[in-house]
């Protein structure tokens, strides 16, 4: 199949947030073998993107944009088993992973959480809009070796800042490895912040994360 048309299929389908088309075209792709995270990545992500961005020129509005994130949010739950592949059973370590205070936007950690655990870390996922003293309480109980910080908003990209910060204060940033991300995210800012390592996508979140923990990151 050539996917290029079909890839499109799929961003209109989220555009025009018509849930039965989008789950029809997906899963034909799917049985048509067509990998399901080219489908998330290059399917879905850039149609929820212009969903954001005609919310932003204020073409659509909020309940169309809660609207579509619902609608990929069941889809990407009924791709989940796809989207593990094969389950390796190694043990690379727990990754606690969350989306930071005041932001809700969960869909992307989610998928970073799923490839992370597919590819062999024990993920313990703390939800969305986490404050810093739970993360706290959590890296405390729980000793994981990496903890993933998501932020979706500008606006709370500075709350990643504060987990670090929380963390430092309580004597407890030594004990755990910090991955970064999310879409306003940036390498320069993880660095700023003194995070220990940055991914743009949930694939490169995997190697960022055995980077990380093999002390290898620069
Ligand atoms: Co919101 N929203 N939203 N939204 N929303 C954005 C982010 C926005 C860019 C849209 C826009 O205006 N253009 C804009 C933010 C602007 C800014 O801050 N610069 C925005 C806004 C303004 C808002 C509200 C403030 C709207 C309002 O109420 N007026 C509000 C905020 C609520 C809050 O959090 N307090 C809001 C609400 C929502 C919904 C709840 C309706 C819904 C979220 C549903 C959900 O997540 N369950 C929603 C949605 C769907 C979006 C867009 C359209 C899509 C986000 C998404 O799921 N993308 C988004 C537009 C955009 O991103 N351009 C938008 C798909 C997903 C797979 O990609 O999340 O980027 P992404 O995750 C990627 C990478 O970023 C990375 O890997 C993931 C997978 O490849 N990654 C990591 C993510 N986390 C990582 C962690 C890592 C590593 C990599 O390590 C730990």
């Amino acid at each position: 199949m050539n996917t290029e048309p079909y890839l499109s299929r799929i961003m209109d389908a989220v555009v025009s947030m018509d849930e039965k088309k989008l789950e029809d075209v997906v899963v034909k792709g799917i049985e048509e073998g067509i990998d399901p995270l080219l489908i998330v990545n290059e399917g879905l992500t850039p149609g929820l993107r212009k969903v954001g961005d005609l919310f932003a020129s204020e073409e659509i509005f909020l309940p169309e944009l809660v609207l579509a994130g619902q609608i990929v949010t069941q889809l990407m739950g009924k791709m989940e088993t796809q989207l593990s592949g094969d389950g390796v059973a190694k043990n690379k370590g727990m990754v606690l992973i969350a989306t930071v205070k005041g932001d809700v936007h969960d869909i992307g950690k989610n998928l970073v959480a799923l490839l992370l655990s597919a590819s062999g870390y024990n993920v313990v996922d703390l939800g969305k809009s986490v404050p810093a003293e739970t993360i706290l309480e959590k890296v405390n109980e729980l000793n994981p070796q990496i903890l993933g910080l998501s932020a979706l908003l500008s606006t709370t990209m500075p709350a990643q800042r504060e987990v670090i910060q929380t963390l430092e204060e309580a004597g407890m940033r030594e004990k755990v490895k910090i991955l970064v991300g999310g879409a306003p995210v940036t390498r320069a800012w993880a660095k700023e912040i003194g995070a220990d390592g940055y991914a743009e996508d949930a694939s490169s979140a995997v190697m960022e994360a055995d980077r990380v923990v093999k002390g290898t990151y620069t």
